[in-house]
């Protein structure tokens, strides 16, 4: 299962783990219901012909797919990706990874009290990541992960950085978070 717990704010190597002292970790409802993060068990294997991802991509009416692999090799200006990436922002639509080899942490905040909660994914978890929601992303130490890349309609990958409290996406999903998530 994939694992998630609260952070501590150290500002050592962003690649570790860092736990609370004694670690918190949270399951997937309370991830969902603190956060809106949702979550499912993918196949690596036979996803291509199992049905699980396509009724997936099919419900959510995903039309765009493509892949991003993060690594020095494979990553263009990897330093500067990897800045961007791991710099507190929120986006306009849906972030959706499916990870299919490697690893690496989301960090999302904690909507009651803005604390970091870090969500391990590894191969074979696919996270969405709600509009509106303050994140950030991280390789682990292992300095590599590939992942396909969904998106309702024409992608749009823009970062907005915090803070982006003006935004109706960033007000709705406040909304979002005092009245419930519904599940999907
Ligand atoms: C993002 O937008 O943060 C990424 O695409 C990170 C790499 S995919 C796990
Ligand atoms: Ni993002």
């Amino acid at each position: 299962m994939v694992r998630a717990w609260f952070m501590n704010n150290e500002t050592t190597d962003q690649r570790l783990e860092h736990h609370l002292n004694p670690p918190v970790f949270l399951n997937l409802d309370e991830l969902f219901n603190n956060t809106g993060v949702e979550y499912f068990k993918i196949s690596t294997e036979t996803f291509e012909t199992d049905g699980v991802l396509n009724k997936i991509r099919h419900e959510r009416g995903y039309s765009y797919e493509d892949e991003i692999i993060c690594s020095k090799e494979c990553l263009q200006d990897y330093d500067e990706k990897l800045k961007i990436f791991f710099t507190e922002h929120l986006h306009t639509d849906e972030e959706i990874r499916f990870i299919v080899e490697g690893s690496g942490y989301f960090d999302v905040r904690n909507g009651k009290d803005d604390i970091w909660i870090r969500i391990e994914v590894v191969a074979g978890d696919l996270i969405i990541i709600p509009s509106g929601i303050y994140h950030r992303f991280t390789l682990d130490v292992k300095n590599y992960i590939r992942a396909k890349r969904f998106f309702v309609g024409e992608p749009v990958w823009t970062p907005h950085n915090r803070p982006s409290d003006e935004m109706s996406c960033r007000k709705e999903y406040l909304k979002k978070l005092e009245t419930g998530f519904k599940c999907n």
